[in-house]
């Protein structure tokens, strides 16, 4: 596939570590989908990254599938983008232990979400949460990649990987492409609905909206969700000012292509009673065609099967080329 064509190639992927949410849809799962005409699109599954955290095995079993349908339900096709699940594709493992072996004690120190995830779990710190970076390194560089699609949050990560990739070419010649982080413009970040200050996260289940949320419950948390003190109480875009309003009205926009001030207009004289169902509708419609067509997925294993397979196999021979040239250029033996 890579070989024959000249389109630039991009590659993400999530943690099957629970269920989607509406920030990974809005700030990730979304914009992967219009891409795959322009870009050759690998997005896996990163089930090895998920061990970091414990995790119950038939409930990591249960998301690995329910991800893989619900990547194909939010549009990614897997004629047209190589979906796989990274366990399934040992070079992963391989590369990452090569990168651990280049990657330094003090670089992994300094990231961000080790820190957070140490603060969270302090009875497991373990050295796989510490050496995450250099897996995900790993994830990406196999493929060669030009740009690598994720939210703020992953930035870091990413960056680190540049590093990585330019300390190894400067050592052996050219053999990983250095990629770029690829951040969307709207979505980046959507808030969490009972806390406008924390972002949108499956450890806030209430304010989260699951994409298989029913639409009663979808309903149900946008009543609910925490609008602001101010005594305005007008529909009005103002991060800053309004943060719950906002956070809303960016949701609003999203589902339905509408701008700001489009929006300002529609619920002009109207107060928050108004808006926060509105919101609610607009996602309940915009996640009904997802929920229903993951569900039809998952009920045909032998699909998801197929998939999966076919998405290691096309991953495995992209991804062992790279492999064999750093085992080359670093001095291992051919077997
Ligand atoms: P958690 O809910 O435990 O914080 P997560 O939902 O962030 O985890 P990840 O697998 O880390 O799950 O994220 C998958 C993708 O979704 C990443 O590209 C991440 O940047 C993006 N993402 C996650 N939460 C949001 C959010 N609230 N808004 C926008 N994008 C998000
Ligand atoms: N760390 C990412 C998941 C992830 C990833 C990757 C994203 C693992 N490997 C490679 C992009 C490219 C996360 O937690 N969202």
């Amino acid at each position: 596939m890579s070989e024959t064509t000249e389109k630039k190639v991009m590659l993400s992927g999530i943690q099957p570590s629970g269920a989607l949410h509406l920030g990974n849809y809005l700030g990730a799962i979304k914009n992967w989908g219009a891409r795959s005409e322009e870009f050759e699109c690998f997005y896996f599954l990163a089930d090895l990254h998920t061990l970091t955290v414990r995790q119950v095995p038939a409930e990591l079993r249960r998301h690995t599938l329910e991800l893989l349908a619900s990547y194909i339900a939010c549009g990614l096709d897997p004629e047209k983008n190589t979906l796989f699940i990274q366990s399934h594709v040992p070079q992963h493992a391989e590369l990452g232990w090569v990168l651990d072996c280049y990657t330094m004690f003090g670089e992994l120190s300094r990231m961000t979400q080790f820190k957070d995830k140490s603060a969270k779990h302090a009875d497991n710190i373990n050295a796989g949460l510490f050496t995450y970076p250099c897996l995900m390194a790993a994830d990406i560089l196999l493929y060669q990649p030009d740009y690598v699609p994720v939210g703020e949050d992953q930035k870091q990560h990413v960056e680190l990987t540049r590093n990585v990739a330019q300390r190894f070419n400067n050592l052996y010649g050219e053999t990983f492409k250095v990629p770029e982080p690829y951040i969307p413009k709207t979505g980046a970040r959507v808030m969490s609905l009972n806390d406008p200050a924390s972002k949108m996260s499956k450890s806030i289940p209430e304010g989260c909206v699951f994409l298989l949320d029913k639409p009663e419950e979808i309903q149900r948390k946008f009543k609910r969700a925490v609008t602001d003190s101010d005594t305005e109480r007008c529909v009005r875009y103002d991060p800053a000012a309004k943060p719950g309003v906002s956070n809303l009205m960016s949701i609003y926009a999203a589902c339905t292509g509408r701008s700001y001030a489009e929006i300002e207009a529609e619920f002009d004289g109207q107060g928050y009673g108004a808006f926060k169902p509105a919101v609610g509708d607009a996602v309940i419609e915009t996640l009904r065609p997802i929920r229903e067509e993951t569900q039809r997925l998952l009920a045909d294993k032998a699909y998801l099967e197929g998939v999966y397979r076919a998405g290691a196999e096309r991953a495995g021979a992209v991804a062992n080329k790279t492999l064999r040239k750093v085992y080359k250029k670093v001095g291992l033996l051919p077997r």
